[in-house]
C-alpha cells in the first residue's frame, strides 16, 4: 500500500522563563499555534534566566542542549516563545542548524494562511512587511525570501553591493507598505459608509469578542438560526481551529417580541499578539469599539480559562476598548460537569449548541442593551403609518390598540425616541 500521508515538518519549542507565572500557559499556546501552522511538535525546552541574553536569547550551554535534543527528535524548526531580534535569529540558526521561527512570525504565518478576503489579506501583508522592514540585512536578499504573503518579490536582478541592495529592498518594502495602506484606507472608507448606515438605524450594537476558538462564530450562527430570517444564507464560518475568523461579519438579530439588535463577530485573540497585527486589524475591530455591549465569549471547559479572559482584557485595552459595557459568556458548558444555562448577574454559563442556552443568552443581551429604554404610553393619530413603522423598527412595541380616538400604544423606547414621541405621550 502506498502511504500518501504527508509528514508535517517537525518542530521543537523553546522559551526563556523570566520568572513569569504564566510561562507554562504561553508555552501551551505556542504548541497550539505551532500545530495551527501545520507543524508537529516533537519536544520542548526552557531556561530560567534573570534577563534574555542579548545576542543569542538563551545561554550558550542551553543552545547546545537544544541542538542535541532537537537533532535527536529529527526536528527541522526551532520555535521560540518570544519575538526575537534579527541578530538572535541569525545566531540561533547558525548555532543549531535549525530554521528558527519566533512567536511573531509564527502568528503572522497562521494569519496569512487563513486570510480569505482582500481586506484580511492586505492587513496581514502590511503587518508582515512591517515586521520584515527592520529585519532586512545586507547579506540577504530578503525580498526573495518572502513567503506566503504574496508580496511582489520578482524582478530584483540587482547585483550591486550589499549596501545598495539593502537600500533597494528597504525602499521597495516601504513603497509596498504605503500602497497597501492606501488600499486599506479605501476599503475602510467603504466599511465606514456601511457602518454609518447601521449607526443611523440606531439599533443597539452588540459585538462578540474573545479568545480564539472560544465559540464566537458558533454563537453568532446559533443566534441567527433562532432569531433571523434567511438564517442559512447568513451563517459565518466556524471551525475547530485557531483564527478561523479574520473578518468582521455584521448581522441583524430579530427577537420575537419586536426587539432587534445588530450583532458582529470578529477575529479572536491570543497572548502576545504582534503589535503590528493589532494595528493593522484596527479597522476590522472598529465594530467592537463602536458597540453598545461586548459579549466576551470564553471557553469554560479550558483549564486556562482565566488566562484567556486576561488575554482578551489586555488586547481590548491595547485597542483602546475600555469604555464598552461587557457581559461574560462562558461557553462550551456541555464539556463541563456544570448545569447550564445559568445566568448570574451579567454573566451566563451556556452552550452555543443548546437552543435553550441561546434563548437565555439573547434574553440577557436584550436586557442589557435595552436597559436604558423606558416604557411609555402613547396615543397617535389613526393615520400614523410611518410613526408606527418607526416604533416597530427602533423600539419595542408591547401593545397597539386601534380605537376611534387613535392608536393606543405601549412601547419601550430609547431615551432619544422618548423625546421624539413626547407630543403623543398620554
Ligand atoms: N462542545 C462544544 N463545542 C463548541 C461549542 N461552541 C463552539 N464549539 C466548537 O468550538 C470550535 C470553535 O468554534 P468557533 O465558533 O469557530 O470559535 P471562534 O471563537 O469563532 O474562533 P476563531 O474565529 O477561530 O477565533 C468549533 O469546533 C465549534 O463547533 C459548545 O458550546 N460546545
Ligand atoms: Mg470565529
Amino acid at each position: 500500500m502506498i502511504n500518501t500521508k504527508v509528514e508535517k515538518p517537525k518542530a521543537f519549542l523553546a522559551g526563556v522563563n523570566l520568572n513569569d507565572p504564566n510561562f507554562d500557559y504561553y508555552m501551551t499556546e505556542l504548541s497550539e499555534l505551532t500545530q495551527a501552522n501545520n507543524m508537529e511538535v516533537v519536544g520542548q525546552a526552557s531556561q530560567k534566566l534573570e534577563n534574555i541574553v542579548a545576542g543569542t536569547y538563551f545561554g550558550l550551554g542551553k543552545i547546545n542542549e537544544i541542538k542535541h535534543l532537537a537533532q535527536g527528535l529529527k526536528a527541522k524548526a526551532l520555535i521560540i516563545n518570544d519575538e526575537l531580534t534579527p541578530t538572535q535569529i541569525r545566531n540561533l540558526e547558525s548555532m543549531t542548524k535549525l530554521k528558527v521561527l519566533d512567536r511573531t512570525e509564527l502568528i503572522l504565518e497562521i494569519f496569512s494562511n487563513r486570510a480569505k478576503t482582500k481586506q484580511a489579506k492586505l492587513q496581514v501583508q502590511l503587518a508582515r512587511l512591517q515586521y520584515e522592514l527592520p529585519r532586512l540585512h545586507p547579506s540577504e536578499n530578503n525580498l526573495d525570501q518572502q513567503h506566503g504573503s504574496g508580496g511582489a518579490s520578482g524582478g530584483f536582478a540587482n547585483r550591486g553591493s550589499g549596501e545598495t541592495k539593502l537600500e533597494l529592498n528597504r525602499r521597495t518594502i516601504q513603497k509596498q507598505i504605503s500602497a497597501i495602506k492606501k488600499e486599506l484606507q479605501a476599503i475602510s472608507k467603504q466599511e465606514q459608509v456601511k457602518a454609518a448606515r447601521r449607526n443611523n438605524s440606531r439599533l443597539p450594537k452588540v459585538a462578540l469578542v474573545g479568545y480564539t476558538n472560544a465559540g464566537k462564530s458558533t454563537t453568532m450562527n446559533e443566534l441567527l438560526r433562532a432569531f433571523a430570517q434567511d438564517a442559512p444564507k447568513k451563517q459565518v464560518f466556524e471551525k475547530d481551529m485557531l483564527f478561523a475568523t479574520l473578518d468582521t461579519s455584521v448581522r441583524r438579530i430579530e427577537l420575537d417580541d419586536d426587539l432587534s439588535f445588530i450583532l458582529s463577530d470578529t477575529v479572536g485573540f491570543v497572548s502576545k499578539l504582534p503589535h503590528n497585527l493589532i494595528e493593522s486589524f484596527k479597522a476590522t475591530l472598529q465594530e467592537a469599539k463602536d458597540a453598545d455591549l461586548l459579549v466576551n465569549v470564553v471557553d469554560s471547559s479550558d483549564r486556562n480559562m482565566v488566562q484567556m479572559i486576561n488575554t482578551t482584557q489586555k488586547v481590548l485595552t491595547e485597542l483602546g476598548i475600555t469604555h464598552v459595557p461587557m457581559i461574560t459568556a462562558y461557553n462550551k458548558a456541555d464539556l463541563t460537569e456544570r448545569n447550564y444555562p445559568q445566568i448570574e448577574g451579567n454573566d451566563i454559563l451556556y452552550s452555543a449548541k443548546d437552543p435553550e442556552s441561546i434563548r437565555q443568552l439573547a434574553d440577557l443581551i436584550t436586557k442589557r442593551v435595552f436597559a436604558s429604554y423606558d416604557k411609555v404610553n402613547l396615543l397617535l393619530p389613526l393615520n400614523s403609518g410611518k410613526e408606527m413603522a418607526y416604533l416597530h423598527q427602533y423600539g419595542q412595541v408591547i401593545t397597539e390598540d386601534y380605537q376611534d380616538d387613535g392608536i393606543h400604544v405601549i412601547a419601550r423606547l430609547a431615551p432619544s425616541d422618548i423625546i421624539k414621541f413626547k407630543k403623543y405621550e398620554v
